[in-house]
């Protein structure tokens, strides 16, 4: 069936994979659960930093948006001219819930992983409700971003 064939595309086999890695790891912690699942092709988020000077992707896992608990962030920052990658910048994020005014307790690392790709982990997420991640790209002259969605 050709149509079959055109639904199952590499994208919908990695969803279908990806509960099938995780449950096959009964013993594993979260942790290395969440860490053995692949980002997603497609970001679920496109957003330009405030100063307008990068086009940040965002993408997470283990969903989109990010769920209650821990979640990894991988924020792909380009140049909002000339779509190339920046690298080395020092990211700074900050999950805050406005209308409780309070954070996560757990600031997120950042680690780059290359064309301008960095990843975020733990964004801690306690409750569900609406979050902000109060984000900084770069410490000498920084721009800022502002990531706000509904945890479930
Ligand atoms: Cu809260």
């Amino acid at each position: 069936m050709p149509r079959l064939n055109t639904l199952v595309s590499a994208g919908l086999v990695l969803v279908a994979l990806a509960p099938i890695v995780a449950c096959s790891s009964v013993d594993s912690t979260a942790k290395d659960q969440l860490s053995s699942l692949t980002f997603a092709e497609e970001p679920w988020l496109r957003l330009h930093s405030d100063e307008g000077r990068f086009e940040v992707e965002l993408r997470s896992l283990p969903a989109s948006p990010p769920v209650r608990g821990d979640n990894r962030i991988e924020l792909r920052v380009l140049d909002a001219d000339t779509g190339s990658g920046i690298e080395g910048l020092a990211i700074d994020m900050v999950p805050f819930m406005p209308a409780m005014g309070h954070g996560s307790g757990v600031d997120p690392s950042s680690t780059e992983v290359g064309d301008g790709g960095y990843e975020l982990y733990p964004v801690r997420l306690s409750m569900p409700g609406r979050w902000e991640l109060r984000t900084t790209l770069g410490d000498a002259d920084p721009d800022t971003l502002t990531p706000t969605f509904e945890v479930p």
